[in-house]
């Protein structure tokens, strides 16, 4: 904390993460401003009866502050390359976000995870197995705990999910193990090209005790020369021993260690091959934190995974409606659409409800899966139109609602409405969480109720 001692201290933005850090300056005597560019983020009067000495600047980007601060403490939202912001900040000043503020304050070892898709679903299974096997570990990060509300709690163990806005700060984080799970396209309106946005996800490495690897996707591979620690990989295909991958065992596909059969994929908690590749993921990473692999096979099951990816909704219509509203990018819908395309039989039709904030993605990729396996893509939000262009069966529609009631009017029992938007939800939507459940709203308005006699 002596790094703090008498510097000019500044928090960017105060949503989740300038609140948590506000909490965490004071709780050290430390004084701070801060600086957030839109009105109205918090109640005014009971931030400065908690902060007293604050000053507090709203509304507005504060050129002159943000000059004078040592420390910046940047929200992971808030874009540091913008030049109002970029131009203001002083020749020497540290610019760093609430997970480097813990590196450089914390040695509670951690586990850290990123990735395209997949990171909070991993993590949360890692947190499910620590919690079975008696270890006393937190879950932060991404996943929606600021990081710095857990130093107290005082762990053995941290299970980070890290964004590339969090790494993009970071420059002493010393993880026990680090895994970037894959890369494709996302962000790149703030990361502007896939080079800088895999740099930018590989910072996770830096000084890892172990790097966990995907073998199939290259962008999450190490230069294992440079690299002082260990590397595991896993994949899709049969693994070397000390790795981590997927086999044919007696006509069933097997998650695998070595040569050694773990686990059917069959009875996994979560379906899809995607899903198979997170757990191979977290058995790599809980074994680096030195948890035993059968103990850890014994606890995969009871994992009940979360709300908004892949999730079936339970109605009474005969028709398989899916909230995976997460799916905020391409590749997570792909992995969606992909999934089902590999169990739903030739008289299921699939109908998809897709469209917001592309956030300047390439959707192309999406193309072939839309032309194959969707019988009719029903758009919404600020990029639908994009989407529409590249199905041949598309209409457009304003609300969520009206994509329900439109796909409820077109599927008929035994279909498959999935709602996999590609796109963030922010030009219609608080956050994805929100987009769900107004989704299962509307199933359940049209499709909940018990019909007389069923
Ligand atoms: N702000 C400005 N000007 C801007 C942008 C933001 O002043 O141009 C202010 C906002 O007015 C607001 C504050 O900054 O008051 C918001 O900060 P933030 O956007 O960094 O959000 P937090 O509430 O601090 O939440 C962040 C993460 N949000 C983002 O990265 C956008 C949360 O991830 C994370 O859970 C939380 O920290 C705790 O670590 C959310 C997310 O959407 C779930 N993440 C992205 C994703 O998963 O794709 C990366
Ligand atoms: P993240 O925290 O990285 O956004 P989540 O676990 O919340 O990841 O899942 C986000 C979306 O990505 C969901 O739609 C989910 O079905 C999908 N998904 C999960 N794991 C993978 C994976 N390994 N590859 C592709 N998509 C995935």
């Amino acid at each position: 904390i002596k790094q703090l001692a008498d510097k000019r201290i500044l928090i960017l933005g105060l949503g989740q993460t300038g609140l948590s850090c506000a909490r965490f300056l004071a709780s050290q005597g430390l004084e701070f401003a801060v600086n957030d560019s839109r009105e109205n983020v918090i109640d005014e009067a009971v931030f400065q009866r908690d902060h007293p000495n604050c000053e507090l600047v709203l509304g507005k980007w504060e050129s002159a502050l943000i000059a004078s601060a040592q420390v910046i403490l940047a929200s992971p939202g808030i874009d540091m390359a913008e030049p109002v912001i970029a131009d203001a900040v002083a020749d020497g000043c540290q610019v760093w976000g609430d997970v480097e503020l813990f590196c450089r304050l914390s040695d509670i070892p951690v586990l850290a995870v990123t990735g395209s898709n997949g990171k909070s679903t991993v993590v949360s299974l890692l947190a499910h197995l620590a919690q079975s096997l008696g270890i006393n570990a937190e879950l932060g990060g991404n996943v929606g705990v600021p990081i710095l509300d857990l130093i107290e709690k005082s762990p053995e163990l941290l299970i980070l999910e890290l964004s590339s806005f969090q790494l993009e700060t970071i420059s002493s984080m010393k993880a026990l193990a680090a895994s970037v799970l894959n890369l494709s396209d996302d962000h790149l309106d703030r990361h502007r090209t896939m080079e800088n946005y895999r740099d930018i996800k590989q910072k996770i490495y830096q000084q890892a005790g172990v790097a966990v690897v995907n073998r199939d996707d290259s962008a999450t591979w190490i230069d294992e020369k440079a690299f002082n620690g260990k590397v595991i990989s896993f994949g899709s295909d049969a693994p070397r021993d000390g790795h981590f991958g997927l086999a044919n065992i007696n006509n069933e596909l097997s998650l695998m260690y070595g040569q050694q059969a773990l686990v059917s994929v069959w009875q996994l908690p979560l379906s899809g091959v995607h899903n198979a590749l997170n757990c191979l993921a977290v058995l790599a990473l809980g074994l680096s934190a030195g948890w035993p692999l059968d103990k850890m096979l014994s606890h995969l099951s009871s994992f009940t995974g979360l709300e908004h990816r892949c999730q079936g909704l339970k109605t009474h219509d005969g028709i398989l409606w899916i909230n995976d509203s997460k799916a905020t990018n391409v590749g997570a819908t792909i992995a969606a659409i992909s999934g089902l395309a590999q169990t739903k039989n030739a008289g299921q039709q699939l109908i998809l409800i897709a469209g917001g904030d592309g956030k300047g993605a390439d959707f192309s990729p999406l193309k072939d899966l839309l032309t194959q396996e969707v019988a009719l893509l029903i758009t919404l939000g600020k990029d639908g139109a994009q989407l529409a262009a590249l199905a041949a069966n598309s209409q457009k529609v304003e609300s969520l609602e009206q994509a329900v009631a439109l796909a409820g009017k077109n599927a008929k029992a035994g279909d498959i409405v999935l709602l996999s938007p590609a796109c963030s939800s922010l030009d219609m939507f608080k956050n994805f969480a929100v987009r769900g459940q107004v989704f299962a709203d509307a199933v359940q308005a049209i499709a909940g109720k018990q019909t007389p006699g069923a």
